[in-house]
């Protein structure tokens, strides 16, 4: 199926009327198209934002609230469909793509719904003066994310920026626009008023620049790669655009000696390799105490050595295709490189190490691997591979396990593993970075902050937190008679 811009209500090819052939991972074969999209398609766009804004942004909160709802409702009509096509688009497995990426779409726009009519107003008493804060719309925001979980993060972005009275010009990643075009068709039957959502469809040094430049985009939130994310914030900074950015990771996941081994090593494995490592979230280092390492280590070994990987749409399936043959290369010149710093390969490797893992030559598949042996500061525990590679590393104390966490530029999640709750507490406190799960990973609360440090990011997306980035607070102050 072809994916074309959706824009005004309606869907259009991009004015020049070019395409780029959109590819199945798993097989390597062409599954139809998107559009190719340059400035003067991202022009058009804007137009129509801009004039819808006026009257969507005349409707309150609570209206806007139902129309989230009723976008909701249409994506659980076709959750399976949703499903489908993520799993199309992406190679991972069909059942993660119903269980995570379906399931937390839908869930996006409820969640930011139901918040919506949890909010109360922002009144602060003076003894002679009452401030009344008002939460303005920006405008015509920007949103633009990337291949690994497209759907879910883009709704992620879509549903409070709604919320907040904006209109929206979306660009998913080039490499996955097929459940764009579900959400864009379901916003459609539901009748939402034109131009109040949009999407364009392309590359992103062409059709992302032009809504990094327009000037009136007034806000971009982007999800994706730290050398992209640097290059957003130098275009759209000098322009004083609001910009949130959700960057790359490369974390820790620490068990400490008195972890339950059984539950860590099923922790480490969920963290490490969901979605075939391919999340800013997953544990790629796992740091152990030195006194369990080995027997924690054999125990991860066989843990990833009994993963299925393969099919995608086979229901055991638990690591499926990688997004492109191009980042296939990348990781396995990564395990490479990892090999050449003096790691060991535990299990997994390159595909010329392991053989043909998928149901096709063509397909991006590689195997689960670990690699032990290298130096916390060897490029390969530091640079973000964003594949299924964990490294393992060892430790003797608490302060030593932070000083390894610590030592990357990146700064977005980590897992502590520990019977102390209170011990993993204190230690979750001096890790530099924005989120922390003690004995679980990616246990998603919608309302908390989420976004990190350092190089991982700049501000937080989340409840509050979104409300507040996609509005500008207008504070009114009235003098008591
Ligand atoms: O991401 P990009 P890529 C990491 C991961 C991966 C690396 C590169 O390490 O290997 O980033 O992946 C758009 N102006 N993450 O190349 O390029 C692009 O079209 C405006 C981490 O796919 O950052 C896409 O829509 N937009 C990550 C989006 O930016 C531009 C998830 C992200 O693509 C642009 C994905 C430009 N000049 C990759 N250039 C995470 N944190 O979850 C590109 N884009």
């Amino acid at each position: 199926m072809n994916a074309m811009n959706f824009i005004n209500g309606i869907f259009v090819d991009a004015i020049d009327g070019e395409t780029i052939p959109n590819i199945n991972p798993a097989t390597g074969q062409a599954i139809g198209t998107l559009s190719r999209s340059n400035h003067r398609d991202v022009e058009t766009t804007v137009r129509a934002a801009a004039t819808a804004q006026q009257d969507w942004s005349a409707l309150s909160m609570l209206e806007r609230a139902d129309w989230l709802d009723r976008i909701a409702d249409g994506l659980e009509d076709r959750k399976e469909e949703l499903a489908q096509r993520e799993s199309t688009d992406t190679g991972k497995p069909l059942a993660l793509a119903r269980r995570v990426d379906a399931q937390r779409s839908i869930d996006n726009f409820r969640f930011f719904a139901d918040f919506a009519r949890k909010q109360a107003p922002e009144v602060f008493e003076m003894s002679d003066a009452t401030n009344i804060v008002h939460r303005n719309p920006i405008g015509t925001v920007g949103l633009i994310t990337p291949w690994n979980l497209p759907l879910y993060l883009l709704s992620w972005k879509v549903a409070p920026a709604l919320l907040m009275g904006n209109t929206i010009v979306a660009k998913p990643s080039e490499l996955t626009p097929l459940t764009a075009t579900l959400m864009c068709e379901v916003a459609r039957d539901v009748g939402l008023p034109s131009g109040v959502l949009n999407v364009v469809h392309g590359y992103g040094p062409e059709v992302g620049q032009a809504i990094l430049e327009h000037p009136s985009i007034r806000a971009i939130s982007f999800t994706g790669g730290t050398a992209t994310g640097r290059h957003v914030a130098a275009t759209a900074a000098p322009m004083f655009k609001k910009l949130s950015l959700e960057l790359g990771g490369k974390n820790a996941t620490i068990i400490l000696e008195d972890a339950d081994l059984d539950v860590a090593v099923e922790g480490s494995v969920r963290a490490g390799f969901t979605n075939g490592g391919q999340v800013c979230l997953c544990g790629s280092r796992i740091l152990v105490h030195a006194s369990i390492a080995d027997e924690f280590t054999a125990k991860l070994v066989e843990a990833v050595e009994s993963m299925t990987c393969g099919a995608p749409e086979h229901e055991s399936t638990q690591i499926g295709a990688l997004i492109s043959q191009d980042h296939m290369k990348k990781v396995e010149s990564y395990i490479q490189l990892g090999i050449e710093e003096g790691g060991v390969v535990l299990t997994g490797g390159t595909s010329e190490m392991t053989g043909q893992v998928g149901p096709s030559p063509e397909g991006a598949f590689l195997r689960p691997t670990v690699i032990d042996g290298l130096k916390s500061t060897a490029r390969t525990s530091t640079e973000e591979i964003f594949g299924p590679v964990v490294t393992i590393h060892r430790f003797n104390s608490d302060d030593e396990a932070i000083e390894i966490a610590n030592s990357t530029e990146y700064g977005l999640a980590g897992s502590i593993w520990s019977s102390d709750s209170n011990r993993a507490h204190e230690i979750a406190k001096r890790i530099e970075t924005g989120i922390v799960w003690v004995n679980t990973w990616l246990h998603r609360d919608l309302r908390t902050p989420f976004g990190g440090v350092k190089n991982s990011g700049v501000g937080r997306e989340g409840g509050a937190w979104s409300l507040g980035f996609f509005s500008e607070p207008l504070n009114v102050c009235i003098k008591h008679d």
